[in-house]
């Protein structure tokens, strides 16, 4: 896996030392673990644990995975939110969980991380636009907190909402998008044990432009379901509004699976460029489900996945 791609800088030349001990630690013994297909643990700064939903895939550079971004309330350059998005407090954020759960409220981050246990999930990353790269996200599997808020029977999708702070968002004052940012999943689909939220990134406190200080990640869809910097999760009874679908139905449906069958009206998606890769590296085949199909591939069951693309 490996192999077939490489990265211009190496992988220990921005991890953090600790954890680029730990991983060569863990790598000299653990041939066996990583062919089972569980990957080593990083550091413990945050404690993270190590999980089985990892991928052994070496992960991209921090410098590549916060230098190329993509965050339009920041600027829709893909260095835009490296630049500009330190600007965004996030001290004393707060979350907004509410819509048909039993005990609806408003969540600091330590009431959200107090009694969850974090995990390192290494996962693929596929952008809409064909790219992708490899992630060590640190976070916890959105269920537990849809577990502690009590979902009534009524609930079947989930809703998310980005901040919106003109002050602070150098990129809102461009109509590109209806802002707030907004996302959705069907509840199953947040249920499903790949869905995150994610509070860190190789270990550390998660920055700005990755969606700091708490964003969605959701493996087998297009990035932009992995919503950033949320601050309202709502659960409903109808399909909620997602921010591209709404800019361009025909191109950007409400399910958004990694699907290379699909193609975009304007590209297609049966290949992908990985970062890191150099400008001369070969495209790799994208997989269906960006790869997690034994996970999801049955939430779809009796689905047209070109209709409900
Ligand atoms: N609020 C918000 N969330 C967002 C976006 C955005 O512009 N605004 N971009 C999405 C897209 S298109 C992608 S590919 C991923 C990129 O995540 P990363 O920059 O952490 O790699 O974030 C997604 N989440
Ligand atoms: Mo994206």
């Amino acid at each position: 896996m490996a192999g077939r791609w490489k990265n211009d800088l190496n992988w220990s030349d921005v991890t953090p030392k600790s954890a680029w001990l730990n991983r060569r630690q863990i790598m000299a013994g653990a041939g066996a673990l990583a062919l089972g297909g569980i990957a080593g643990p990083a550091l413990a700064n945050l404690g993270a644990k190590p999980s089985r939903y990892s991928t052994v895939e070496e992960p991209n550079t921090l410098e590549h995975i916060t230098t190329y971004n993509n965050f339009y309330e920041f600027g829709t350059g893909k260095d835009d939110p490296a630049q500009n998005a330190h600007r965004l407090t996030t001290d004393g954020w707060e979350v907004e969980v509410g819509g048909l759960v039993d005990k609806p409220g408003t969540w600091t981050m330590d009431d959200i991380l107090k009694g969850t246990t974090l995990e390192e999930r290494i996962y693929r990353l596929r952008c809409v636009e064909g790219w992708s790269m490899i992630i060590p996200w640190v976070g916890f599997e959105l269920s537990d907190l849809l577990n502690r808020v009590g979902v009534q029977s009524g609930a079947k999708y989930v809703a998310f909402e980005t901040a919106l702070r003109p002050d602070e968002m150098t990129g809102v004052s461009s109509r590109v998008l209806d802002w707030p940012y907004v996302e959705g999943l069907r509840l199953d689909e947040a249920m499903n044990p790949l869905t995150i939220l994610a509070t860190g990134l190789y270990d550390e406190p998660i920055p700005n432009q990755n969606g700091a200080p708490i964003r969605l990640v959701v493996p087998w869809k297009y990035g932009f379901k992995s919503i950033k910097s949320i601050v309202r999760i709502t659960l409903t009874d109808d399909e909620p509004p997602t921010s591209w679908n709404k800019t361009q139905p025909r191109e950007y449906g409400f399910y958004s699976n990694v699907n290379p069958s699909v193609d975009h009206p304007r590209w297609s998606q049966a290949t992908e460029r990985r970062i890191g890769g150099g400008l001369r590296a070969r495209r790799i085949p994208t997989l269906m489900f960006n790869g997690y199909g034994a996970e999801v591939a049955e939430l779809y069951d009796g689905m047209d996945l070109a209709k409900h693309f």
